[in-house]
């Protein structure tokens, strides 16, 4: 039994530091001190010993066992060890290499203008709403005093989704909804996605960007109307542009106005260099907006009593805008994601 230990120690040591590596160093663990194992066997057979021969087997094989769960200990400290150095030789980083740069987004033209004429209405105590782009008749024109046989209704304008719904044609009803639902003071921007059957060209596209405002109180008039425009244009264009008021008409507001300002290209002189100015084509001015005092009959639709309330309401195309600050002459660049145009703002 004595010679069957040391035998089992001897081929212990020698396949524990033949193991490549943590598994098979188990394996060769368990073969050893496993239920089944070499030396497990040999302490079963313990009970067979003379009570003289006991207490020596014992001893050695306890000592067998020190030493091979010691050697075990040992190899398993190398190897781990050994892969470690492995993972790390794999896993070197060249920290003077120069790093990836990466590239920031940009935000859209059209994007950075709403973003500063939300700032400027912000500024004059106005909030933004927002509503649905898919609205019925009654949103989308009855409530906005707009006669059943005007144009506008035609399929051949309007997006209609089925005999009752359409895409919505302005942002308006979003000012409809908001005077349902809220008591004046009204004082709200309602930018938005728009949609009308437009045939695509440089200046027109069935889906398109609004920024409407709506302002009721008691006793707003025409001369609100024309101070807040006129320090909103001024904040938009500079303090040097001219600002003028042109009667129009619109069935929701009564009187209604369209808004120039002087030309942001040639400065109102209607020509840069001796050449007719491209943009207003030589008349110095262009067109910006449309607005008006809301027409009573709009107030009242909407539960406002238009004896004791009045209000004015406006609207502009983002498209528009964005074109005249940066004298981009076709509205399809904003819609074709070349990096190489909204780099550039
Ligand atoms: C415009 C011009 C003038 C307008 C009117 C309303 C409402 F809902 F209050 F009746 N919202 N927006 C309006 C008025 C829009 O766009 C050229």
């Amino acid at each position: 039994m004595q010679q069957k230990l040391n035998e089992i120690r001897e081929l212990a040591i020698k396949a524990i530091n033949d193991s490549k590596d943590l598994k098979k160093l188990d394996e060769v663990r368990v073969s050893i001190l496993g239920k089944k194992g070499e030396l497990t066997k040999v302490l079963r057979g313990m009970k067979d010993l003379t009570n003289e021969e006991r207490p020596v087997i014992g001893k050695l094989a306890n000592e067998v066992r020190s030493k091979i769960e010691n050697e075990l200990e040992k190899v398993k400290e190398i190897i781990s060890k050994k892969q470690r150095e492995i993972q790390l030789a794999k896993e070197v980083i060249d920290v003077t290499l120069p790093g990836k740069k990466k590239e920031l987004g940009y935000r859209h033209p059209m994007t950075i203008v709403l973003d500063d004429i939300k700032d400027i209405f912000i500024g004059m105590g106005y909030s933004i709403a927002e509503g649905p782009e898919i609205e019925n008749a009654y949103y989308n024109f009855d409530a906005l005093n707009i006669p059943e046989e005007h144009p506008a209704k035609d399929e051949q304008d309007t997006f209609y989704i089925n005999e009752e719904m359409m895409l919505r044609t302005s942002t308006s009803p979003v000012q409809v909804h908001v005077m349902e639902n809220q008591k004046p003071p009204i004082r709200i921007i309602a930018p938005g996605r728009v949609f009308r059957s437009d045939e695509v060209d440089a200046t027109h596209s069935p889906v398109f960007h609004q920024i409407e405002g709506l302002v009721i109180d008691k006793g707003i008039t025409m001369g609100d109307l024309k101070g807040a425009l006129e320090v909103f244009i001024k904040e938009l264009y500079g303090e040097t542009v001219e600002v003028k008021f042109r009667p129009h008409f619109f069935p929701f507001t009564e009187p209604s106005a369209e808004v120039d300002v002087s030309c942001v290209i040639c400065g109102g002189k209607g020509h840069v260099n001796k050449e007719t100015c491209k943009v207003c084509k030589g008349t110095g001015w262009i067109e910006i907006l449309g607005c008006g005092m809301v027409h009573p009959n709009v107030l009242e639709m909407s539960g406002i009593d238009s004896t004791v309330y009045s209000g004015f309401a406006f609207g502009m195309g983002l498209e528009r805008i964005t074109m005249l600050r940066y004298g981009i002459k076709d509205l399809r660049m904003f819609y074709e994601n070349d990096i190489r145009f909204l780099k550039q703002f």
